[in-house]
């Protein structure tokens, strides 16, 4: 999907962009099912350092699900992030966190630049995809706009066992709230976070980050996964792909799971 002019200017100027509808309804579904997949074979870790509530992270996707590797090469996804980083482009980084009904915690304020250590914040973005409706009740993704350009300082985070934190004050924050299928680019100077889930519904969301390799600068490649390199296939031809994929997980997901468990 080419973006319009005014979405990149918006993304340069405030370092974050909302696209509602990015994904189909069927493409929706699929997600939905390869996420409650990976739930039901145990792939999520609680990452929460208190044993009453959760945070369940599922690190990395790429190794773990052939529908994200393709919908990460297909063509709407490549040239939105070619339109709003510059080409070429590499993925980086792709995880999912899951929020159960109710125990489900938040992921504290942080900046992915804290960990990838870009020189140019604006060189990289994460694509962070709404699986479920994503709603300030249920830990909707919030951003700081106008904030790329700054310094945060960050600590450990006490609520998570391996991740770090920032302090930002809430007030501050956009609230992205999306219908399944809605995106939010962050570029990697964005503070970001997301809320607890009080609600009693699950709410997954899926990260997938980008870098343009021309600005990659200081780049902390302990943070880079193994990504299968020797995958060059074009965009198009994971169009065709993923969209086979899409039919392929609903026609097997749903004769396993109930709507429910989506
Ligand atoms: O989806 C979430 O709960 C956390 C997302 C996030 O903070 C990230 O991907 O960096």
């Amino acid at each position: 999907m080419s973006l319009p002019t005014p979405s990149i200017q918006e993304f340069h100027a405030s370092g974050k962009l909302v696209v509602h509808r990015f994904f189909s309804d069927d493409e929706v579904l699929a997600m939905q099912l390869e996420v409650a997949r990976w739930l039901n074979e145990g792939m999520f870790r609680d990452v929460s350092t208190n044993p009453a509530v959760q945070n369940l992270q599922c690190i990395p996707l790429h190794p773990r699900s052939t529908l994200f590797q393709v919908l990460s090469r297909t063509t709407k996804v490549v040239s939105a992030v070619q339109n709003l980083v510059g080409s070429p482009i590499v993925k980086i980084l792709d995880q999912s966190f899951y929020k159960p009904a109710h125990s489900g915690i938040a992921t504290s304020w942080h900046t992915d630049n804290a960990y990838f250590q870009m020189s140019d914040p604006l060189g990289g973005l994460a694509m962070w995809i709404a699986i479920h409706d994503a709603s300030r009740e249920n830990g909707c993704l919030k951003v700081l706009p106008n904030a790329f350009n700054k310094t945060f300082a960050h600590c450990r985070d006490p609520l998570s066992d391996h991740h770090i934190r920032t302090e930002i004050h809430d007030k501050d924050a956009l609230y992205c709230e999306l219908e399944a299928g809605g995106v939010v680019f962050f570029c990697f100077g964005t503070p970001h976070a997301t809320g607890d889930n009080t609600t009693d519904q699950p709410r997954a969301g899926v990260g997938i980050h980008y870098v343009n390799t021309t600005r990659m600068d200081g780049l902390n490649a302990e943070r880079w996964q193994q990504l299968d390199k020797s995958d060059s296939r074009s965009s198009s031809e994971g169009d065709v792909e993923f969209s086979t994929l899409v039919q392929e997980t609903i026609s097997r997901g749903s004769a396993h799971l109930k709507p429910q468990e989506y």
